[in-house]
């Protein structure tokens, strides 16, 4: 893979360091929402500022944008990749000191962009150890973050086929009629629920141990929670390049082009199979 795609992961690694460092003192809710209307936490805003700063000043990188800002940011010289990131994913766990992360995707067209031209994506995960997973060239590479220092834990990562967990956002009374079916379903496969409030850390499981993780379209919200651009493309990269897969309900999220920077999608991502099933209980 170009060098370009090489630092802007090794920029998220060492940035990551100093976001975690930086948690502690920066639990507090900031005075400001976001794009989305969420209220915003004082790490939300630093981290969005490291991230900002330190991409930009990349050689490869033309533009940088994020879930915690309206529009692009361009960088001062042209750049080739595009980066779109969730500074702080699941930062409402802060206040209960539960696994949070850090999503990024890397894209060869301007954002908003379209799934297809995403080139790279990955993810940290602040939990009991920092680990940042990295989808390029085919392959999934998981690593441990240790400081400034960055080794390789996992070559060529694969979601197990057997799945053995779940985890599904919203209110089980605002879910569709459809979606809960699949959900009783699939239970009834005797799978084991981990759903923890961090799209991050409930997708690392899945990855890990097999299984879907999901943010469904609700009754009264089709669209569902998360962002296209900044979570589900990325996310379902990283998934889809371990051998998983990804949909908002009818089709991959790579396949979905964003109109809006900030457009919410369902998203489910995780093993083939249970993810089949989805598309046919909803279709
Ligand atoms: P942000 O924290 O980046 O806005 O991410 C949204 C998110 O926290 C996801 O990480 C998580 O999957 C979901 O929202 C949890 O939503 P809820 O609190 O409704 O369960």
């Amino acid at each position: 893979m170009t060098d370009a795609i090489e630092t802007v992961f090794e920029t998220v690694a060492t940035t990551a360091a100093d976001v975690r460092g930086a948690l502690a003192e920066r639990r507090a809710y900031a005075d400001a929402e976001n794009p989305s209307g969420e209220q915003q936490l004082a790490a939300d805003v630093y981290a969005d500022e490291l991230l900002e700063e330190r991409l930009l000043a990349l050689d490869g990188v033309g533009s940088y944008a994020s879930e915690e800002r309206d529009g692009v940011v361009e960088a001062d010289d042209a750049g080739q990749y595009h980066v779109a990131c969730d500074p702080l994913d699941g930062s409402s766990n802060l206040q209960s000191n539960n696994g949070m992360g850090t999503i990024v995707g890397v894209f060869d067209e301007s954002l908003p962009a379209p799934g297809s031209a995403l080139v790279a994506s990955g993810f940290v995960l602040y939990g009991p150890i920092t680990t940042m997973l990295v989808a390029r060239g085919g392959t999934v590479t998981e690593y441990l973050l240790d400081g400034e220092e960055r080794s390789v834990l996992t070559e060529d990562v694969a979601i197990p086929d057997d799945p053995v967990v779940y985890g599904f956002g919203g209110r089980i009374p605002d879910w569709t009629d459809q979606f809960r079916s699949y959900v009783d379903d699939i239970e009834a496969d005797r799978l084991k629920l981990r759903y923890g409030g961090a799209m991050v850390a409930d997708v690392n499981q899945v990855i890990t141990y097999g299984g879907i993780f999901g943010y469904p379209m609700l009754e009264e919200r089709p669209e569902g929670k998360l962002r296209l651009q900044f979570e589900g493309h990325p996310i379902a990269h990283v998934i889809e390049t371990a051998g998983g897969a990804s949909s908002n309900g009818t089709q991959s999220l790579l396949d979905c082009d964003p109109d809006g920077l900030h457009e919410r999608t369902p998203v489910f991502v995780g093993s083939e199979s249970l993810v089949d099933r989805l598309e046919s209980a909803l279709s």
